[in-house]
């Protein structure tokens, strides 16, 4: 069995993760969690109630990044042969009203990991892949590769760039098998509510539904690198099964707007976004990331990795599955009625 261990497990890319390795018989997965007052384990609750080998295979821990000795008693618990590091406070907006925080999980927290990583590297060999992103590159001009410098635009993005440099230092130093992978944006029927794809299909199926009447939203001429997260995941543990630890970026090459985003959701039910659209500027950031779109070359002929979902699959599939949750909570609204 190869044991390995996710953080950042309830969230959209964990979860995928977390499916993706179950699916290989060879695999133990072991997810970390937060203690929350309310369960939070939406997107993994299907995997612990699948088929028994399945659940053989499936164990949850306790621990949090901000808290070191939780992540070493993790580590030493489980020695894991993967260690993947997608826990992260991740949403961009709000890592200006808590900067500190945000710094804490995403920076120290990689560090923290990184190192009770390197404890357990002294007796058994271990691979850790850092969950590194295209806001690293901020305002540096597209197409954004890995020559490309870094300009971060927000404390999310600061906090990312030093996490890709101490993993680079890690395996540098100390010869740790420690991989970054710059992913460009990635969004699913998972994608939290408040990322604006999922924002976007949710208001959408919910306006079709007669479930809400309007959408406020920020800056809309923003542009994106879109691809679908099932997809980035195989990327991320390609990453970890090559013979040498390395960098990669991984996108689809294509780059649209907000605006595009809204036309194609909302026609596809055919509604016009102009109709339901306003704007606030709560929803724009101090400093903007106007455009990304990333230069994947090196995950494709290295990794042999391509998306297999573009922009418009990626859309309908967000809208179909949020169509689908609107029905229901419109049809559990009439009959919940006295
Ligand atoms: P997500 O849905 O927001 O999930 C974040 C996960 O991190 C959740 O499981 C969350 O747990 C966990 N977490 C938050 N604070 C934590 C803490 N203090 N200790 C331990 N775990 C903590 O994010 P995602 O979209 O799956 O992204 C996964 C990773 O990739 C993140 O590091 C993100 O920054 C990075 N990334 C994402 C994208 C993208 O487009 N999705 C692109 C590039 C990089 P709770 O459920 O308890 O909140
Ligand atoms: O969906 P977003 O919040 O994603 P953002 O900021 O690009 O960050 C996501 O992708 C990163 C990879 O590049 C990850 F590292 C990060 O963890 C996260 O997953 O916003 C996308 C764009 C922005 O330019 C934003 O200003 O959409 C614009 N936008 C316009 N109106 C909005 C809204 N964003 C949100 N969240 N909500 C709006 O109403």
């Amino acid at each position: 069995m190869r044991r390995a261990l996710i953080t950042g497990i309830t969230g959209q890319d964990g979860s995928y993760l977390a499916e993706l390795l179950l699916s290989q018989p060879d695999y133990e997965v072991h997810g970390l969690v937060r203690r929350s007052s309310s369960l939070n384990r939406q997107r993994i609750d299907h995997l612990a109630a699948r088929d028994a080998s399945t659940r053989e295979r499936f164990h949850l821990h306790y621990a949090d990044l901000a808290d070191a000795s939780s992540l070493s008693m993790v580590m030493h618990q489980v020695r894991p042969d993967e260690v993947y590091n997608l826990g992260a406070q991740s949403h961009v907006r709000v890592s200006f009203d808590q900067p500190e925080y945000t710094v804490d999980v995403v920076a120290l927290g990689a560090l923290r990991l990184l190192d009770a990583t390197r404890q357990l590297a002294r007796t058994q060999p271990v691979k850790f892949y850092q969950a590194s992103s295209s806001e690293m590159y901020g305002s540096a001009p597209p197409p954004q590769g890995l020559d490309t410098p870094f300009h971060p635009r927000s404390p999310y993005a600061c906090a990312k760039v030093y996490a890709h440099w101490q993993t680079i230092n890690y395996r540098e130093a100390y010869g740790l098998f420690a991989c970054s992978g710059i992913l460009f944006n990635h969004e699913s029927p998972r994608r939290g509510e408040s990322f604006v794809t999922r924002k976007v299909t949710l208001g959408a199926a919910r306006i079709k539904e007669g479930l809400q009447k309007k959408l406020v939203m920020g800056n809309l001429d923003a542009r994106r690198d879109w691809g679908f997260a099932g997809d980035y995941v195989q990327a991320m543990w390609l990453m970890l099964q090559q013979d040498r630890p390395d960098d990669y970026v991984v996108a689809t090459g294509e780059t649209h707007s907000v605006r595009e985003l809204l036309e194609l959701a909302f026609s596809s039910l055919e509604l016009d976004y102009r109709d339901f659209v306003e704007f606030d500027p709560r929803y724009t950031r101090p400093s903007e990331v106007e455009v990304l779109l990333g230069d994947a070359t090196k995950a494709r002929t290295v990794l042999g990795w391509k998306p297999q979902i573009d922009f418009r699959g990626l859309v309908q599939m967000m809208i179909e599955s949020d169509l689908e949750l609107a029905r229901r909570e419109r049809f559990a609204r009439t009959y919940s009625r006295p």
